[in-house]
């Protein structure tokens, strides 16, 4: 068997007024109860850092830098770095990544035990619209915020196993998946920020959403016999709620815990990488089974 300990380490609201500080303290603190209860290996949300800061309009765009991170690690994440260090947890986390270049990307990073980062993801899917709608309750400005990820969805060797790494709505995509899953993908790390509330369709409920969230996410673990740890940030941002609903999905689809309340909390689940093996080598073995003759489609439109 090939055991990784992983915490789920889920976050309540992050207000807007909530300073960096704050948050990494909070985070921290997350990283403290993970190492307690035997984890090795710790995912925070998508824009772990902030408020889920899209919901908000600036009309000039330089504005929202004051969400971006410049460096990484920087003045206020680097001693979220050096507690990881300090325990000897591998990490996980999403922040808002401005480059040198001036290019804004909503990112996420996998970091090794010794503090250092191995890979970096920036989102491909990102949902939402560019300009200020008055018809919605709320805004959903990621594509004005940020540009579309250019680093593909590669896997990393990393804690003994191969690694990816997804954002929120790329949960919705089978793409996402299958594009890791052909790379051998043992374990997809996703971190996600997603409002109960759908502005365009009054009628969804947030159970409607979650239904929606399990099956993407259990649909993506089970179709590429890979573990899937999904961490929500929850609850209610001044006045926007966002679900919680974070869990682990195991290689054969099932959920094998999730975290049933909104605040800041860790759910830690040994997962063996080695599960991973039998659908890859039966039912999902790719090489046997693909019919890539009949998929063209799939890259022309
Ligand atoms: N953060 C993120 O990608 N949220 C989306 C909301 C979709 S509604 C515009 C999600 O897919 O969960």
């Amino acid at each position: 068997s090939r055991l990784i300990t992983v915490a789920a380490a889920q976050l309540g609201p992050i207000q807007r007024a909530d300073s960096r500080k704050q948050v990494i303290d909070r985070m921290i603190a997350l990283l403290e109860k993970a190492k307690a209860q035997g984890a090795t290996f710790v995912v925070f949300p998508e824009l772990a850092l902030t408020t889920f800061f899209p919901r908000w309009y600036h009309e000039d765009r330089a504005e929202a830098d004051q969400w971006f991170e410049r460096s990484m690690p920087g003045p206020d994440t680097q001693a979220l770095f050096d507690k990881a260090k300090e325990l000897g947890l591998a990490m996980s986390f999403g922040y808002a990544e401005l480059t040198p270049e001036g290019r804004h990307f909503n990112s996420s990073i996998l970091v090794d035990r010794g503090g250092r980062i191995v890979a970096k993801y920036r989102k491909i899917h990102l949902p939402g619209h560019v300009e200020f709608d008055a018809e919605r309750t709320h805004q959903h400005l990621e594509k004005r915020y940020f540009e579309p990820g250019d680093l593909g969805f590669p896997v990393w060797e990393f804690e003994g196993g191969l690694f990816g790494m997804a954002i929120c709505n790329d949960r919705r995509w089978p793409e996402t998946y299958r594009v890791m899953g052909l790379q051998g993908v043992e374990m997809v790390v996703l971190g996600y920020n997603t409002p109960s509330a759908n502005s365009q369709s009054p009628n969804e409920t947030a159970a409607d959403r979650l239904f929606h969230h399990r099956l993407s996410v259990q649909a993506g673990a089970y179709q590429n016999s890979t573990w899937v740890v999904a961490v929500g940030k929850a609850g209610t941002e001044d006045g926007h709620h966002l679900f919680g609903g974070t869990l682990i999905a195991a290689p054969d689809g099932k959920i094998v815990g999730e975290i049933d309340h909104e605040e800041d909390g860790v759910l830690v689940h040994p997962c063996d990488l080695d599960d991973t093996r039998f659908g890859k080598a039966t039912i999902f073995d790719f090489i046997r089974h693909r019919r890539v003759e009949h998929y063209g489609l799939i890259t022309e439109r």
